[in-house]
């Protein structure tokens, strides 16, 4: 760096990153990463960078400090910045410089995931295609063009981070990076060879240099000095493979992803915080949450296959950017609850005591006086009482008490403080929205043809593998057959009905027999592979059978997943009812298309003459690109469009893809609950909703992808829908709501050491709207006693004070945020002697 720009990066960073703009020594010991000696404490959470738009970026990595982040975590995508060998694309969503920069303007430090293996339900893991067809490579194990390529990325992307002075050994914010992904949990596969490429690896990696530790997740037998670390729902009981290493925990899922055809799963913050809390209870020192912000899938980068295009992962800030509560501020909380044991956990290891059966305490304490104290009970069913140092403790089932001062509680993780809000889409129709102008009925349409109808045509004996087939430059491929029938086939006789009969490898396909569709087909996340069996009818003389097979995102975990492969890879039949009486017709010449005839005219981005504009637009018809032009509505609410009415496909608004959709896809009916049981180990099936419904019927488009008027809108649909059903949907919050008890630790935010010495203040219950030029408009419920329900649907139960909803109405009503004492000083008592709860749910404006 030179001298000027130095100056210059102090400027923009003086204060906020005052720790980290100058070098800055990484290491570790068992205990903890340090940094410039001092060992370090460190909340970390994962956003990726490409699931978001850059003008996205400050606010989800302010809204990251503010919920207690230390560090932020990103996977590196190669094939977003290698799209095609030896070029490369660092614009935009992938500009990963400009990203690691604004999270150190925000004065937290980067955790850079390099792999390049990433999984991350990312198309393909994050390899990119050409990597497929580098002559002799296997991917992810011990072969010279595999580690060729390897290599030279890693070091592309570690060059291009020092040369900017991103690593905290050149004053940058990354302090720590990771190679490779999971590999210990398929390297068995991989034989010998496996073993020999994590050392390579490993070797590799550490000559490039960085000045800052390596990390491999779930690689028990990771090389020294590559720290290795654990990923899952609980990491309480994992060790690193040396007593030189801390225990860190890099991936602590905080949902999990959803796929089309699936249920949309969620897990319920007490779990988290409970995951969390018995993590550092145990002896952790860092922890990183995925996701911290999922986002979405743009364009065709979902993996699975057939994961969907929202990445929300039920995680703290939702897809949109919005926070999600309580998850978040719960989460904050419990941060700011361990970091006032940071003193004595950093000095010490804890002990850890058995306070009963299925009851533990983990206890930091120093010799020079320091205490701190985590009091878990890890059982699922009954609450407990614990003797506790002198002292007695109520501990709910699947909880953590934390004692900063292995005294006083400040917060049990079943204890939730933080408000919760309720999000509402409001819809506006296309056609009748902001104002007239809005979203004129004025839609254009193109027909797709069916078959074949590109000059780059070829053709080829037998049924042809898709992804090496397209090279996965679009989701369709055309098979496509002429075949003559002449009336004695085999399969036309008894009278019955000829069946076409195809297999495929995945993942969808559509059958069209002389021009008109016959019939469809989709795999699953669970089962891609796809057969159909239509009844078909022939006519004398030629028939053409057209197959259009497609991709839905491409394979991303596994042993040897890039070789799952895709696309109809037969038999391909003509089956009669007699027996014997079928045809096979997989080893005949087929005629193929690689993508549609509207991808290489660029219909996605709106240009073209072929537009028709006629009043009668065709609806419900397959193989079909449709247009139109919008305003966008007002306001800063995050926007999605509603694709009710339609089938499946991808949309593009201004030419940017908002993504693959598939509001037909419905998650199976059963499996759901409304309101999960947070006790219990969690797992991705505990906690599913929408059951029954569209696995995802709104797709996000990012605000900085619009303009104020004259926006196009681009669809192509395979199956067949209604367009002008399309709508907009803004997101906003409907209802804050919170319920304290009496009982409630005081809130973290006001405890001080000498709590017990002071005055004590009780409880307190806290409101504030989500935007800052908003002010609490109207309380709809409010009721001291014992108040039943939840957020939404509160009612008053059998004990209720009269005065509740005016004194919260007073305290609330025209300001951005409030607070009460959940306490009979300020309410009165109802019912002595009876455990009180505050519950309030109001609404901003
Ligand atoms: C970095 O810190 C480690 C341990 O804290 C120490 O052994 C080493 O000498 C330091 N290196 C530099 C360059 O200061
Ligand atoms: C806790 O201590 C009290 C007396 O101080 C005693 O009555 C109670 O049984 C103890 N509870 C447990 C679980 O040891
Ligand atoms: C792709 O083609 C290569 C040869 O070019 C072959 O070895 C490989 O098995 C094919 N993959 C699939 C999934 O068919
Ligand atoms: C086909 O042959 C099997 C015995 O080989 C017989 O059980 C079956 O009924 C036959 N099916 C038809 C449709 O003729
Ligand atoms: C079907 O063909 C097999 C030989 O391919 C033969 O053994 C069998 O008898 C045939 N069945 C009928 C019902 O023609
Ligand atoms: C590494 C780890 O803890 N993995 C766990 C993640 O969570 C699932 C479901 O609870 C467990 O089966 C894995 O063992």
């Amino acid at each position: 760096m030179r001298e000027t720009e130095i100056l210059i990066v102090l400027v923009l960073v003086v204060g906020v990153l005052a720790t980290t703009s100058f070098p800055a020594n990484v290491t570790y010991d068992h205990r903890a990463l340090v940094i410039d000696g001092q060992r370090k404490l460190l909340i970390s959470g994962s956003i990726h960078y490409p699931r978001s738009t850059p003008d996205m970026w400050p606010d989800l990595i302010q809204k990251s400090k503010d919920g207690g982040l230390d560090v932020i975590e990103t996977y590196v995508f190669w094939n977003l910045h290698e799209p095609a060998r030896n070029q490369y694309d660092f614009e935009g969503r992938n500009d990963l410089v400009k990203f690691v920069k604004l999270v150190a303007e925000a004065g937290l430090y980067v955790h850079l995931r390099i792999g390049p293996y990433v999984c991350a339900e990312w198309n393909y893991g994050g390899f990119p295609l050409w990597l497929h067809f580098v002559s002799g490579i296997k991917f992810r194990t011990d072969n010279e063009p595999f580690k060729a390529e390897m290599k030279r990325f890693t070091a592309k992307i570690v060059d291009m981070m020092k040369q900017e002075n991103l690593y905290a050994s050149q004053g940058g914010p990354i302090i720590l990076s990771q190679i490779e992904n999971e590999y210990g949990n398929i390297d068995s596969a991989y034989g010998p060879a496996g073993k020999t490429y994590i050392k390579w690896a490993a070797t590799m990696a550490t000559s490039l240099d960085t000045g800052v530790p390596w990390v491999m997740c779930q690689q028990a037998d990771a090389p020294d000095p590559l720290i290795n670390t654990c990923n899952g729902f609980y990491c309480d009981q994992f060790t690193p493979n040396s007593d030189k290493k801390p225990k860190m925990w890099t991936e602590n899922w905080t949902g999990w992803f959803l796929a089309f055809g699936g249920a949309v799963p969620y897990r319920p913050v007490e779990d988290i915080a409970f995951a969390v809390a018995r993590f550092f209870q145990r002896g952790g020192t860092f922890q990183n949450y995925y996701m911290y912000h999922g986002g979405t899938n743009f364009d065709r980068t979902s993996g699975g296959p057939f994961i969907s295009t929202s990445y929300d992962y039920d995680a703290p800030i939702d897809e949109y950017g919005l926070l999600r509560q309580p998850k978040w501020g719960h989460l904050k909380d419990v941060h700011k609850a361990i970091k006032l044991c940071e003193e004595a956990m950093l000095a010490t290891d804890p002990t850890i005591t058995s306070l009963g059966s299925n009851l533990e305490a983990g206890v930091y304490k120093t010799g020079s006086g320091l205490c701190s104290a985590f009091l878990a009970n890890f059982g699922t069913q009954s609450d407990a009482t614990v003797n506790f140092s002198g002292n007695s403790y109520r501990l709910p089932a699947w909880s953590v008490s934390i004692l900063p001062d292995c005294k006083n509680v400040v917060l049990n993780t079943a204890k939730i403080n933080s408000m919760t809000t309720i999000p509402r889409f409001s819809t506006l129709s296309l056609k009748d929205g902001i104002s007239s102008e809005a979203f004129p009925d004025d839609w254009s349409w193109v027909n797709e043809p069916v078959g074949i109808s590109s000059n780059s045509a070829f053709n080829k004996l037998g049924l042809l593998e898709q992804i090496n087939t397209t090279a996965d430059i679009s989701d369709y491929l055309w098979y496509s057959l002429s075949t003559d029938i002449t009336g004695d086939e085999p399969f036309l006789q008894g009278g019955s009905q000829t069946v076409l009969h195809v297999e495929s490898l995945g993942h969808a396909i559509y059958g069209f027999i002389n021009g008109k569709l016959a019939g469809s087909g989709k795999g699953s996340y669970n089962n891609p592979k796809v057969t159909i069996e239509v009844p078909v009818t022939l006519i004398p003389g030629k028939n053409r059978i057209d197959l259009l097979s497609l991709t839905v995102g491409l394979q991303n975990y596994g042993a040897f997943y890039d070789l799952s492969g895709a696309g109809i890879t037969g038999p391909v039949q003509l089956k009669g009812s007699k027996n014997n009486s079928t045809i096979d017709l997989s080893s005949k010449q087929w005629t193929y298309q690689v993508g549609l005839k509207g991808e290489a005219l660029g219909l996605p981005k709106g240009s073209s003459s072929l537009w028709l504009s006629q009043s009668n637009l065709p609806k419900q018809q397959p193989l079909i690109w449709y247009k139109t032009t919008f305003d966008t509505p007002t306001g800063n609410d995050p926007v999605a469009l509603d694709f009710t009415g339609l089938g499946k496909g991808e949309a593009w608004v201004n030419g940017q893809s908002i993504g693959r959709y598939w509001p037909t896809y419905n998650a199976p009916n059963g499996g759901c609950t409304d309101s999960c049981n947070y006790r219990g180990p969690y797992n991705s099936n505990k906690c599913l909703k929408n059951c029954g419904k569209p696995s995802q019927l709104l797709y996000h488009v990012p605000r900085s992808w619009l303009q104020p008027t004259g926006n196009i809108l681009v669809l192509f649909e395979e199956m067949g829908g209604d367009p002008t059903q399309i709508s907009f949907a803004t997101r906003q919050v409907q209802s804050l709501c919170s319920r304290v008890s009496e009982s409630h630790p005081i809130p973290v935010d006001m405890w001080t050491s000498d709590q017990n010495t002071g005055s004590k203040s009780g409880p307190t219950l806290s409101l504030e709207c989500p935007i800052p030029t908003q002010v609490i408009s109207s309380i709809k419920f409010a009721s001291f006693g014992t108040p039943l329900g939840a957020c939404g649907s509160f009612s008053h139960g059998r004990c209720s004070s009269t005065r509740a909803l005016s004194i919260v109405q007073q305290a609330c009503i025209g300001s951005s945020s409030c607070s009460l004492g959940v306490s009979i000083d300020t309410f009165g008592d109802p019912c002595v002697g009876v455990a009180k709860s505050l519950v309030v749910e109001a609404s901003c404006a």
